[in-house]
């Protein structure tokens, strides 16, 4: 059976980086199957942080969340396999770490709902929007990998 091959955009946020979790979370979405396609350090500045959370300008929280994610270097990567937005999403877990299952990436690793360690695309046109903003089309790294057939199944794409 054909697979539905997906892209998101995995941040993985300043207190990750702090905390030294970079491998752990990201040799989890490593181990579930998903392919790494591409991946670089940076640091947001306002600019970019409000575009990048553009829906949530106007809530509570948006200044608090923009003074987080500009506070120090974080990992964007662009994960690529079958239904990759929700397996992301999934291995995340709950926006709010003391809500996330045990298992996942906020329910092992996290307290906070701002220090919540990760940011995963919420659909593919959000990741078609997100990806954009952090890599240009040649960052972007198209391969295959001898296991693919393995981990995504028999047949891709
Ligand atoms: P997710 O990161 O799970 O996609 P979103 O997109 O709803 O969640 O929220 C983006 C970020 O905004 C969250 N990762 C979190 O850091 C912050 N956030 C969301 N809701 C709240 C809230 N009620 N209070 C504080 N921060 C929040």
């Amino acid at each position: 059976m054909a697979q539905v091959m997906e892209r998101t955009l995995l941040l993985l946020k300043p207190d990750a980086v702090q905390r030294g979790l970079v491998g752990d979370i990201l040799a989890r979405l490593e181990r579930r199957g998903l392919r790494i396609v591409a991946i670089k350090m940076l640091q947001m500045d306002e600019a970019l942080a409000h575009q990048h959370y553009a829906e949530h300008r106007g809530k509570p929280f948006f200044h608090q969340l923009v003074r987080f994610i500009t506070s120090a270097p974080l990992i964007a990567c662009v994960l690529e396999g079958p239904h990759a937005v929700e397996v992301v999403r999934q291995t995340m877990g709950a926006t709010d770490p003391k809500k996330a299952a045990p298992g996942t990436i906020r329910g092992d690793l996290g307290l906070d709902i701002t220090y919540n360690l990760v940011h995963g695309s919420d659909s593919l046109e959000t990741a078609r929007r997100e990806i954009a903003i952090f890599f240009r089309e040649e960052e972007i790294i198209p391969y295959k990998r001898d296991i693919d057939r393995w981990a995504f199944g028999p047949e891709e794409e």
